[in-house]
């Protein structure tokens, strides 16, 4: 799969689900959700103020027709409540409204009604940036703050899974740091190569990991030529691991408000796929979320 294109064609063929948005009071959800259900993607459970909704979707020209409203005002509250749909089995994944992510993880990560299945966690984003010819993943920009190696390593499983359900079977990671040399100074440079190293020794099934790397050489081949780095990732990153969510998230509006890159993301590791991309990004980058939801439920 190498564009949003071909991503929406991939989801169309395992639609219909049921997708449960938590706090959907919001235009843009809205409306990325009428367009995922146009696409025959999914009918959705819209949990919110439902007069708000019934509002905006009135604005909108959405028919609220193919999909069920569950009236939660409290944005708390409906993100506990599409928590609940998701895990009694009446919707197959989940997606955040407007509602801090923050609320909408700590519903899912919930010891008793949540969606925990022991496994890690972590978010990983798709990006169809202009010019660049195939889509590029990046993980973890989203929910986990300040990964150690453990926790590289699992966030690291958790996207290669996705990758391989776009149709990539031997992805090839970059784990990046500021440099493509251990200084042991910056603990970055460390898990690169430790990470690499358990590549390596096949701990991550088929993939090639490369890494400390810095950006210029994961997706440039001449930044690497240049710099004399060869190997099967140098400038041929499918995957970025980031060091952490400050640099994955400066990484990715980057290339969102400066390139001109469109965005799809979803956390992973839970019962269900969670749909979740920033409050401010468009409509169009929202139904591709959906869309990678649908691939990776
Ligand atoms: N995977 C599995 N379990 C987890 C994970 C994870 N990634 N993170 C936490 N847990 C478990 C812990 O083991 C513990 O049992 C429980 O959840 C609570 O853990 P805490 O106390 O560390 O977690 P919280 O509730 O303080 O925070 C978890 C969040 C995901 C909310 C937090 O990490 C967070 O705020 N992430 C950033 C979200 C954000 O603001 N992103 C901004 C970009 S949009």
């Amino acid at each position: 799969m190498r564009s949003f294109a071909e991503l929406l064609a991939a989801a169309k063929a395992r639609g219909p689900r049921t997708l449960a948005v938590a706090a959907a009071a919001d235009r843009e959800v809205l409306a990325a959700v009428d367009m995922a259900h146009r696409e025959g993607l999914c009918r959705a459970a819209l949990v919110g103020d439902a007069s708000r909704i019934a509002a905006l979707a009135g604005e909108l020209g959405v028919d609220l027709g193919p999909h069920r409203v569950v009236d939660e005002p409290d944005a708390e509250r409906a993100a506990v409540r599409a928590v609940e749909l998701v895990a009694m089995g009446e919707a197959d994944f989940l997606m955040k409204g407007m509602l801090p992510t923050a609320a909408l993880l700590r519903a899912v990560l919930d010891k008793e009604r949540g969606l925990r299945t022991g496994q890690m966690l972590s978010h990983v984003g798709l990006l169809e940036v202009p010019g660049f010819g195939r889509l590029l993943g990046i993980t973890d920009f989203v929910m986990n703050v300040a990964p150690d190696l453990k926790a590289k390593a699992a966030i690291l499983r958790n996207a290669l899974e996705v990758l391989r359900r776009i149709g990539l079977s031997e992805p090839r990671v970059a784990v990046l740091a500021a440099v493509e040399v251990v200084n042991p100074e910056m603990p970055a440079t460390l898990d690169g190569a430790l990470l690499s190293k358990m590549a390596e020794r096949g701990e991550f099934g088929p993939c090639h990991v490369d890494g400390p790397l810095a950006m210029d050489l994961a997706v440039s081949e001449e930044a690497a030529r240049h710099k004399g780095v060869g190997g099967p990732v140098a400038g041929r990153a499918d995957l970025l691991l980031v060091p952490d969510l400050n640099a994955g998230n400066i990484l990715y509006k980057a290339l969102v408000y400066l390139a001109g890159a469109r965005v799809a993301g979803v956390v992973v590791g839970a019962r269900a796929p969670v749909v979740l991309i920033s409050r401010a990004d468009t409509a169009e980058n929202k139904l591709y979320s959906i869309a990678l939801g649908l691939i990776a439920s």
